[in-house]
């Protein structure tokens, strides 16, 4: 998919940053642009993928009041830039902001600015913010909620608290797996060099992936995919359906040593059966464990189900059983699948990722207007 992403604030600036790295055998594709907004310069300088001319800072003070921006000259610069692209370049626009920050207050002039010059349609990708940063900002993220929900053309929400939980866990693991002496075999999820990572990092990467995995599906079609799942089919599931949350959930393969008798197992009953759980099993946890925010996924209007991985790994009887699952449990009757083969030398591990649209709202969200929802 060609998209355009507008990272605002350092939460949505970092988020643009992980996103369009490279990483793996995916190299930075050139259909996807990124520019980011941000009142701070220290986390401007230290994006590392996005480009110098594509940053845009404005001084702190301003952000109080964001209505005085559309006249200064940084919103201007940002509409320059974006009337720089030729029209049809991109098949969409994603902008990305912490819901607790203060930069989402742009969300409303930037997507009038885009509205002006674009005719396609515009998402938002958002973070709910921590319990640990207080009830002020989690009251704050409510309210940027419903405002930014009327504004575009559907909102992907990333519960922070729940993953910087599975980051804090994985980062207790490696300390661990290095005070046993087996940090060499361990695998830390899109992080095969070594590096200084803090846990918003990590979390960052959670979700660079996923979108990641929604850019690429039907562009990289090495093997003969089954079923296709082009820009248009995710675009349809997606747009004008609100609240939108996205699991996965990746298993990596017995190395490639293990090949011959791996086939050998594969084409036996057994061997059917394994990897028909396998994709069921993934399916399972990216639904209830690895989803981008905790949903009642059966009052989803609209599903997605993309399976990736080794032509021999992507079992159809698991594939047929995962869509009859979703299919069934969702309210809407609208769902969309395909898949993904890959050859075994690029990639050594099958993965599901599902995406729900259309929900009415979610656990996490849910939970703090229960709490809160009085004192706005
Ligand atoms: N996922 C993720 N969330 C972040 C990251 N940094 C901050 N956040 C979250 O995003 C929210 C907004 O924080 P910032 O992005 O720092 O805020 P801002 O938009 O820059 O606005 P200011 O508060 O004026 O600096 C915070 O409440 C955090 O929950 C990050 O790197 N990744
Ligand atoms: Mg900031």
């Amino acid at each position: 998919m060609r998209l355009l992403i507008i990272g605002l604030g350092t939460a949505g600036s970092k988020i643009a940053d992980a996103i369009v790295r490279p990483s793996g055998s995916s190299s930075r594709c050139s259909d996807l642009h990124a520019i980011t907004v941000d009142n701070d310069p220290d986390v401007l300088e230290h994006l590392n993928y996005i480009d110098e001319e594509a940053k845009f800072y404005f001084p702190k003070d301003n952000i109080d009041n964001p209505e005085l921006l559309t006249t200064r000259f940084t919103i201007d610069e940002v509409k320059s830039k974006l009337k720089g692209f030729d029209v049809g370049t991109h098949d969409a626009i994603l902008l990305c902001a912490g819901l607790g920050g203060g930069l989402v207050n742009l969300v409303p002039h930037l997507v009038s600015i885009i509205r002006e010059t674009m005719y396609e349609p515009v998402f938002s990708l958002v973070t709910i913010p921590a319990e640990e940063e207080g009830e002020t900002r989690l009251i704050q993220a409510m309210k940027n909620l419903q405002m930014i929900r009327p504004l575009v053309d559907g909102v992907i929400i990333f519960d922070n608290q729940l993953w910087l939980d599975k980051a804090r866990g994985e980062m207790q693991d490696t300390l661990m797996q290095k005070e046993t002496g087996l940090s060499e075999k361990f695998w830390l999820p899109g992080t095969s060099e070594k590096e200084n990572l803090g846990p918003f990092d990590l979390v960052n990467r959670h979700i660079a992936r996923r979108i990641r995995i929604l850019i690429n599906a039907g562009e990289i079609q090495k093997g003969a995919p089954q079923t296709v799942l082009d820009s248009r089919e995710i675009l349809n599931t997606i747009t004008g359906m609100s609240l939108i949350t996205i699991g996965y959930a990746e298993e990596e393969l017995p190395d490639s040593g293990k090949i011959s008798i791996l086939r050998q197992r594969n084409e036996s009953r057994v061997g059917r059966q394994e990897r028909a759980a396998r994709i069921v099993k993934l399916a399972e946890r990216a639904v209830f464990r690895e989803i981008s925010a905790y949903c009642d996924f059966t009052t989803a209007k609209k599903a997605l189900i993309l399976l990736s991985g080794p032509e021999d790994e992507l079992s159809m009887k698991g594939y047929m059983a995962v869509r009859k699952w979703i299919d069934e449990s969702i309210d809407g009757f609208e769902m969309r699948s395909g898949d993904n083969p890959v050859s075994a030398r690029y990639m050594n591990h099958v993965s599901v990722l599902i995406l729900f649209s259309g929900l009415p709202t979610v656990t996490r969200v849910q939970d703090l207007y229960e709490r809160f929802g009085k004192k706005e």
